[in-house]
């Protein structure tokens, strides 16, 4: 029975039609997305997640340009309690925050994480404080934390395939060559949404 309908030209055709059918449909949606996105203005898009120092940690950072630069909304949580500093350790929180120049989430040594993300974003030869990847740091409140900025140091294309990194400690803006901002907890790649 198998080897008739095989060879039943009706059945074949059916599957032809079926097959375009599908085609034509795939075609149109992604039609459909590209006309959905001309106009609009780019967008990206980074889910962090927590390293081994703090797994807990989840969030989304988007990226939209805007007139003269981007806004960005931060979403995340999950953040390590706040301690404060003590002798010979900085405070836990608030906490650095930064684009990293390479977007390699690799965890790598679990006790130092997230070195592969290399070092802070800068397309404006300016030191620390002032690159174009440095933000506000992060506010926990019970572990979450949520904020929006504009800055005009940064567009989506210059931004994408990098990374963005929670840290530790505070920044401080001024400790060169990242603001002694300590260990990495989360990583994210940024990338189109
Ligand atoms: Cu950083
Ligand atoms: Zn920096």
């Amino acid at each position: 029975m198998g080897s008739r309908r095989a060879s039943d030209p009706s059945g074949r055709r059916d599957r032809i039609v079926v097959a375009a059918l599908v085609l034509a449909l795939v075609a149109l949606l992604a039609a459909a997305r590209v006309l959905r996105n001309i106009g609009k203005p780019p967008e990206a898009v980074a889910y962090v997640r927590g390293g081994p120092l703090a797994p807990e940690i989840s969030g989304t950072i988007r990226f939209q340009e805007t007139q003269g630069g981007v806004r960005v909304t931060v979403e995340v949580e999950g953040l390590p309690p706040y301690a404060p500093a003590t002798p010979g350790r900085a405070p836990i929180g608030p906490h650095g925050f930064h684009i990293h120049e390479k977007g390699d989430c690799t965890v790598g040594d679990a006790t130092d994480p997230f070195l592969a993300a290399g070092g802070h974003f800068d397309d404006s030869g300016q030191p620390h404080g002032n690159h174009a990847g440095d933000f506000p740091v992060l506010f926990s409140n019970a572990g979450r934390a949520s904020m929006t900025f504009f800055t005009s140091r940064l567009r989506v294309a210059a931004i994408l395939g990098r990374a963005v990194i929670i840290h530790e400690n505070p920044d401080d803006y001024r400790t060169q060559p990242a603001g002694a901002s300590g260990k990495r907890l989360a990583c994210g790649v940024i990338q189109r949404p």
